[in-house]
Order: structure tokens, then sequence, then C-alpha cells
């Protein structure tokens, strides 16, 4: 279990000029409530080992309940776990982590028993019969560590992507954000602005006194500097985002070009059904493939042809629709197909590989016009094309450094944040600073939806949906 050192996030700076504070939490509050929720934390069995979660204030009567004891807190004690008349349902590690020092900031605590289904099964209906215990929802632990104020929503986001992570490049990525890479940034920034809005207005509760215009440029010229940087953070060609979702990669081309084969080929199993039949592909097909570290989705698509046939068409035009959203578009010319089948054209930035497919049907002496010559029968190109994805995937998803945005609710508040600074200097110096500090708390509220410092009741259902349970 990730212990994060932080505590008392909640007292919000932003309260001394905002008047924030009280609110976030008194809203909140009523999310974590009494209750106390359980889950299994581990994948279904059988396995090895499952682990039982509970938080919340009944965590100490469950464990006496259960193993007789309330064992040291964080110490692992071997006990034999009973149901109500007293049965043994098996022996395992019983671990407390008293609140507020715990994960979710409440009580925790854990079972880690033989990953049996039936033990798991029994262990969870012994649970149902202690009061104010019920099963938890998706995310509710993580959701639970926000509220107390443990971590923040960009963090949160991080575990979700670490548990979501296929490779190491995803891994790395969330260990940063779960270990506050974009909330530290974010709320250095809020900070930055909170000093700024602090000094206006403390010029204006004495209206009587002029703000020398010194203060109010040295202001803003910091003001323009900060906008300046989250112009510089968005300009990443949206890595973060590519980097969860992976390198969107189509296969297009003409019916029976090989597209179907191909992708079999670098996915190592039969995925999509192959055939001499031109149009066999009509649905759009995936795989994810893990190259060096770096995700990369293969899409195969249904031959590019005009067609009476109402599904094929419809294949088609699924197929035109995620060349147009692909990162990378890979268009196979087959060697043995009729000369000319050109890519219609199509407007995206993806990057487009052309290729020679069945590259063993090409004459010995025959061109391909500086095309990738690929042959699944032969395994020609290949490696090739392996390191022409890898590398692309390595340029348009490795950060420069710094932590990136990953989603669109990141980019949204981002994109508020900036336009309010450059509203704040856009006046210069003259314009009255009653309106310059209305722009710059806009500002710091736009920074602080993102890290859920502000305004996110209507947020966190949605973004704690898409975890699974136990977390
Ligand atoms: N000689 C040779 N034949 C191939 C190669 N790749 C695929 N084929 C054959 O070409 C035919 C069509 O292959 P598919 O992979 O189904 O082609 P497709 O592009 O997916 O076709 P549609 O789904 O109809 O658009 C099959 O009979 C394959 O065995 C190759 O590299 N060399
Ligand atoms: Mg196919």
């Amino acid at each position: 279990m990730a212990a994060h050192g932080r505590a008392g996030r909640g007292a919000d700076a932003e309260g001394d000029v905002g008047g924030h504070v009280g609110r976030r939490q008194e809203g909140l509050t009523g999310l974590s409530g009494a209750d106390t929720i359980c889950a299994l934390s581990s994948a279904p069995g059988p396995a090895g080992v499952a682990v039982i979660r509970l938080s919340g204030p009944a965590c100490d009567a469950v464990c006496r309940g259960l193993a007789r004891d309330l064992p040291e807190p964080r110490r692992a004690a071997l006990r034999t776990l009973r149901d109500r008349d007293g049965a043994a349902i098996d022996r395992g590690l019983v671990l407390r982590f008293p609140g507020p020092g715990s994960f979710t900031g409440e009580d925790v605590l854990e079972l880690h028993v033989h990953g049996g289904r039936a033990i798991v099964e029994d262990l969870l209906a012994a649970l149902g019969g202690f009061e104010g215990l019920r099963m938890a929802e998706p995310g509710e632990f993580t959701r639970r560590a926000f509220v107390n104020g443990r971590m923040d929503l960009t963090e949160a986001e991080g575990v979700a992507d670490l548990i979501a992570a296929e490779t190491t490049a995803q891994r790395r990525a969330a260990l940063d954000q779960a270990g506050g890479a974009l909330s530290g940034l974010y709320d250095g920034w809020r900070t930055r602005l909170l000093r700024h809005l602090a000094h206006l207005e403390a010029w204006l509760d004495f209206p009587d006194e002029e703000l020398p215009d010194d203060v109010m440029a040295g202001v803003l010229e910091d003001v323009a500097a900060l906008a300046g940087e989250i112009v510089a953070h968005l300009a990443d060609a949206r890595r973060g985002e590519r980097l969860r979702r992976g390198l969107q990669v189509a296969i297009v081309g003409p019916p029976n070009a090989g597209k179907s084969t191909l992708l079999n080929i670098l996915a190592e199993r039969d995925v999509a059904i192959v055939s001499e039949t031109p149009g066999t592909t009509r649905d759009v097909l995936e795989v994810h493939l893990d190259l060096g570290g770096w995700p990369v989705t293969l899409i195969d698509t249904a031959g590019l042809r005009e067609t009476e046939d109402a599904v094929e068409r419809e294949g088609v035009r699924r197929a035109a629709e995620r060349m147009a959203a692909a990162d990378v578009v890979l268009a196979l010319h087959p060697a043995d197909g009729a000369a000319g089948f050109s890519m219609p054209s199509h407007e995206t930035a993806a990057v487009l590989i052309e290729a020679v497919s069945k590259a063993d049907r090409l004459a010995p002496d025959a061109g391909a016009d500086g095309r990738l010559r690929l042959s699944a029968a032969t395994g020609q190109g290949l490696p090739e094309l392996l390191e022409r994805l890898t590398g692309l995937a390595a340029e348009l998803m490795a950060s420069g450094g710094g932590a990136a945005p990953t989603r669109a609710r990141h980019r949204a508040g981002l994109a508020d944040c900036r336009s309010a600074l450059e509203r704040a200097v856009e006046g210069g110096p003259g314009r009255p600073p009653e309106l310059i500090a209305e722009d710059l708390r806009l500002a710091m509220r736009a920074l602080g939806r993102i890290t859920g410092a502000v305004d996110v009741e209507d947020l966190l259902d949605v973004i704690f949906r898409d975890f699974c349970i136990g977390k």
C-alpha cells in the first residue's frame, strides 16, 4: 500500500483570499460519511494470496470480531479469522493502519488470506454481518484519500493510471503523477498567483492610497511570465494523453493487401480473420503491443474501396474514421494488387508510412519507390517496421523532462488559467487593480479545479467511476 506522507492538504491557501476553506471540506465530507467500506483489493482468484481491504470507523471492531485481537498498528500479525459462530475461515495476516496516517486518512484494515474463491466469499459474507459495513464503490478508497486531503486529484488520477499501466513508459509517467509531479507544478503556480493577489488586495483594503506603478508592473511582469510557462507546458503535442492511450497505428490499404495478416504476425496471435476473399475485414480490430516499453495500439481496418455492400461500406467508413484519428497511418500497397492504389487524402497530422506488402510477390528487379518492403510470408521488412514504430513512439510520447498534462480536463483548466492571466496583463498597469485581482482569482480557480482544491463536487463521480473496485 502506498503511504502518502502528506496530510492536511485540505486547508487551502486560497481560502485566505478567496473564501474557499471550509466549503470544500463541508461539501465533500458527506461522501465519506460514517460508513466503513470493504472490498477485495487483489484480482479475483484463485491466487496465492487475496487482500481484502476495509476503511472507516468500524475497522477495529471488525478486527476484534474476526481475529479476536487488535494487533499492533502497521505490523503484520498472523491470526485465525473466524466467522460469527467461531468457526475458522482461514489463517492469514492482519494489518492495521490507524487514521489519519493511512492511505485513505481513515482507519484501514487489510486481511491477507489464501486466494481461494470460497475463502474470499466466506470472509466477505462474514464482513456483511458487521454493523455499518458495506461493499466499496469503484475508486472509493482513493476518493476517500482525496476527500481527506491525503492526495490531490491529479495524484488520484496517477494512481488510476498506475493500475492501468501496461508498459514501462506508462508506469513511469503514472508513478510520477501519483507522486505529485503535476500537483507540485500547479500548486507552485497557484502559490505564485496567491502572493500577487495578496499584494494587490492589501492595497485594495486602503482605497485612499495609490498603488505605486512599479508594484503593479512587477506583478504583471510575473503574471505574463507565468502565462508563457503555461503556453510552453501546453505545447507538448499531447504527449501525456498519447502515452496513456497508446500510439494509435492504423493499418490501411485496398482489400486483400494483407492488413489482417500483418496484424496477426505483429500481435503473435490469430486476432483477425484472414482470407483471399477481398472485403473480409469489416469491423475495426485492435491489438495492444509493448514496443520497447512504449504502448502501441495496432488497428486493422476494412480494405478501402467503393462497394455496394452496406456492411462493408460501414466498415470502410469506420476505417476512414480511425485513420483520421490515428497518430501513424501504415498504408499497404500489395505487390500483387492493381497498380495505382493511392491513399485517399485525409486531413490528419498523422505520420504516414507507405509500404509494399506481399513483397515476396515482387519481381526481383522491381522497385519499391522508396517504400518499405514487407512480407508476412518471408518476414522481410518486419524488423525495420517495428524499429520505425518504436522510434516514432519514443518521439511522439517521450516527455521533454517535465511532467505533461495527461487528460483533456487538465488542458481545459490550463487554457482557462492562461486566458485569465492574459486578460490580467492586457490592459497594462493602468487598469483598475480590482479587475486585475479578479482575473488572478479566476486563474487560480482554474488551477484549483485541476488539482481539486476548489469546485470539484461535480467532477468526482466522473473521475472515480473509471477506477477499479478495491482501489
Ligand atoms: N504471398 C503473400 N500472401 C500474403 C501475404 N500477406 C497476406 N497474404 C495473403 O493475402 C490474402 C489476403 O490477406 P488478408 O490479411 O486477409 O488481407 P486484408 O488486407 O486484411 O484484406 P481485407 O480484410 O479483405 O481488406 C490472404 O490469402 C493472405 O494469405 C504476404 O506477405 N505474401
Ligand atoms: Mg482484413
